[in-house]
C-alpha cells in the first residue's frame, strides 16, 4: 500500500473570500487574497484597481469579498489607499487596515508614480503586489515584470522579451520604508505571517507577492501551487524581508538550490527558448541569489 503524504495548514479556519469567484481555474492571485484576508481580517477596506482582480470579486451588487472594496482608475491605487486612509482618520476609524491590491502592471508600470508618492509620504497603507509577470485581464501584454525570455501577446515568440524583469523591491527599498516583504502562494503560513507583521506595523508596508497564472503562463492550472514552489525553491523567487529599507532577512534558506530547467519546462511561455537563453536565464537567477545572499548577511 502507497502512503499518501498529507500537510495541515496552520492558518485560521475564517473565510473572508467565497466560492462563485470568476477568475480561471488555478488562478494564483486568488490564493494570495485568501490568505491576506485571512490575516487583516474583516476590518479591511481594499482598493482594487484595474486588473484581473477587478473583475474576479464579481459585479455589484454581488461580491467574492466580504470587506468593503473601492474600485479605483488603474493608476492609482496606491493614492487611493492614501485617501481612504485620510478620511477614515478624519472619522476616528482609526482601527482600520487599509490596503492597495494591484497587479503587477498596476505597480510597477503605471502605477509607480502614485505608489513612489506614498511610499515618500510614508502614508500609512499596505501595498500588495501581485505578480503574474504580466498584463493578464487585457490579454497578456509584456509588463515590466515579465521575466527574459518570456512569450506574451506583445513579445511574441520571434521577439520574445530580451531585457530583465524590474526590481520592484529594490526599488521600495529605496524609499526606505518600514517594511517590505516577498511572498509566494506556494508558502501560506509565511505569507500569513508576513501579514500579521505588516498589520501592526505604521507607515508603508510593500508586499511582492508571486502569483501563477495559468491563462498567461500557458500551465496546467493543477500546476500553480506547483510552480510557485519551484520558483521559491529555485532562488528564481526568493522569500525575504527588508526593514527600513537596509536590513535585509532572508525567511527560507535553500541548502539544495535547484536549477531553473523543470519550473521552466512547465511553462508554455518559455518553450521557445534554446539552450543559450536558457543559461543566461539560469546565470542571472545565481547573480540575483547571490547579491541576496551577500545583502542579507547570509554567505
Ligand atoms: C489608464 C488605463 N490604461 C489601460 C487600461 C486597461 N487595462 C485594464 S486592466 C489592464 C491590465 C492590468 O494588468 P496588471 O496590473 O498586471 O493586472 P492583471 O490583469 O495581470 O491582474 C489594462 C491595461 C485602463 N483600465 N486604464
Ligand atoms: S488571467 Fe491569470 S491572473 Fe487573471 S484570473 Fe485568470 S489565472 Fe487569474
Amino acid at each position: 500500500m502507497t502512503k499518501t503524504k498529507t500537510m495541515k495548514l496552520t492558518l485560521p479556519q475564517d473565510e473572508l473570500m467565497s466560492c462563485g469567484h470568476l477568475a480561471c481555474q488555478g488562478c494564483g492571485a486568488t490564493l494570495a487574497m485568501r490568505y491576506m484576508l485571512k490575516a487583516l481580517g474583516q476590518k479591511t477596506v481594499l482598493c482594487i484597481p484595474a486588473c484581473c482582480w477587478a473583475v474576479i470579486d464579481g459585479a455589484y451588487p454581488h461580491s467574492s469579498l466580504d470587506v468593503p472594496i473601492y474600485h479605483c482608475a488603474f493608476e492609482t491605487a496606491a493614492s487611493t489607499a492614501s485617501g481612504v486612509k485620510a478620511g477614515l482618520d478624519m472619522v476616528g476609524e482609526t482601527d482600520v487596515t487599509v490596503v492597495a491590491w494591484a497587479g503587477d502592471g498596476g505597480t510597477f508600470d503605471i502605477g509607480l508614480q502614485a505608489l513612489s508618492g506614498t511610499a515618500e509620504r510614508n502614508d500609512d497603507v499596505i501595498y500588495v503586489c501581485y505578480d503574474n509577470e504580466a498584463y493578464m485581464n487585457t490579454g497578456i501584454q509584456r509588463s515590466s515584470a515579465t521575466p527574459y525570455g518570456a512569450w506574451t501577446t506583445t513579445t511574441p515568440v520571434k521577439h520574445f522579451k530580451t531585457r530583465p524583469k524590474k526590481d520592484i523591491v529594490a526599488i521600495m527599498a529605496a524609499h526606505r520604508i518600514p517594511y517590505i516583504a516577498t511572498a509566494s502562494v506556494s508558502h501560506p503560513e509565511d505569507f500569513y505571517k508576513k501579514m500579521i507583521k505588516a498589520r501592526d506595523i505604521k507607515g508603508t508596508r510593500f508586499f511582492h507577492v508571486f502569483a501563477p497564472c495559468p491563462t498567461g503562463w500557458k500551465s496546467r492550472p493543477e500546476d500553480s501551487v506547483k510552480l510557485a514552489r519551484m520558483a521559491v525553491q529555485n532562488g528564481l523567487f526568493p522569500l525575504y524581508e527588508i526593514t527600513d529599507g537596509e536590513n535585509w532577512t532572508l525567511n527560507l534558506k535553500l541548502k539544495d538550490k535547484k536549477p531553473i530547467i523543470d519550473y521552466i519546462r512547465l511553462q508554455g511561455r518559455f518553450r521557445h527558448l534554446g539552450e543559450t537563453e536558457l543559461q543566461a536565464m539560469q546565470d542571472e537567477v545565481d547573480r540575483k541569489w547571490n547579491k541576496l545572499l551577500k545583502n542579507c548577511g547570509a554567505t
